[in-house]
């Protein structure tokens, strides 16, 4: 399997956020049977801070019942495992944390390529989305305003012209309000590689207007958590372009 050139077709992606911590037994098994159903593009795996959870079993899980692609989207170093196809190596590109541009990535380095995951460098961009989340507390830097569409591009084409391979603009798990349509626009306009789009998307109408704006891949996380039901409308939203 060759992750990158699924995310940079061109068609549009659905990808559906696990946290290990809020799914497990009946409740995860029931939601992948319903992102098989819906042929979500994607799982993304991981969270900010997983107390309770276990990212393997969550993972084999979700492997043991369907096809669909595994990408870790690791909150720490720690989540990293072998069962995956893929992880985002994210780096922080909107903050000033060295540890989060650099740091974590070399401890991370020799676990990773023995892991045979496949790699997927990626720009990451907290975005203000009106309350302070959990991955921006633990990151321990200042979101992109957003009101800033011009801060926000910079930020992407520096991060495109570094060689990360995907730009991830994100207002956090459970955002007030998710990335600014024009910031959206902007972005995806002035870079040459895919744009993943994720934080407050709670509704099949908001997916559509986020994809309309630019956005290659989008992800969901509380919304499903919250209504399950919500996964098909937004998987017939995204093959709908
Ligand atoms: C968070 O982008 C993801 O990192 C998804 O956010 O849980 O708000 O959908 P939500």
């Amino acid at each position: 399997m060759n992750l990158y050139s699924s995310f940079s077709d061109g068609k549009k992606k659905f990808a559906v956020l696990v946290d290990p911590d809020k799914y497990n037994g009946k409740r995860l098994i029931d939601l992948v049977t319903l992102a098989r159903e819906s042929m979500v593009s994607y799982f993304l795996v991981g969270g900010s801070l997983l107390s309770k959870g276990n990212i393997g079993e969550t993972i084999r899980v979700i492997r043991e019942n369907c096809n669909i692609p595994v990408v870790i989207f690791p909150g720490d170093e720690l989540q990293i495992d072998p069962q995956a196809h893929g992880i985002l190596l994210l780096s922080l590109i909107s903050g000033r944390n060295p540890d989060l541009l650099i740091g974590k990535h070399v401890i991370a380095a020799p676990y990773l390529r023995k892991s045979g995951l496949e790699i997927l460098p990626t720009g990451y961009m907290l975005i203000d989305s009106g309350r302070s989340t959990t991955a921006l507390y633990m990151s321990n830097s200042m979101p992109i305003p957003r009101d800033k569409d011009d801060i926000a591009v910079s930020t992407a084409i520096a991060g495109e012209m570094l060689g990360l391979k995907l730009i991830y603009m994100d207002g956090g798990s459970g955002a007030q309000h998710a990335i600014p349509l024009s910031m959206i626009e902007r972005v995806s306009a002035n870079i040459n590689i895919p744009v993943i789009i994720g934080g407050g998307i709670r509704t099949p109408e908001l997916a559509s207007d986020i994809f309309k704006a630019g956005a290659d891949v989008i992800v969901v996380g509380n919304a499903i958590e919250d209504d399950q039901s919500l996964l098909k409308k937004i998987a017939e939203v995204t093959y709908s372009f």
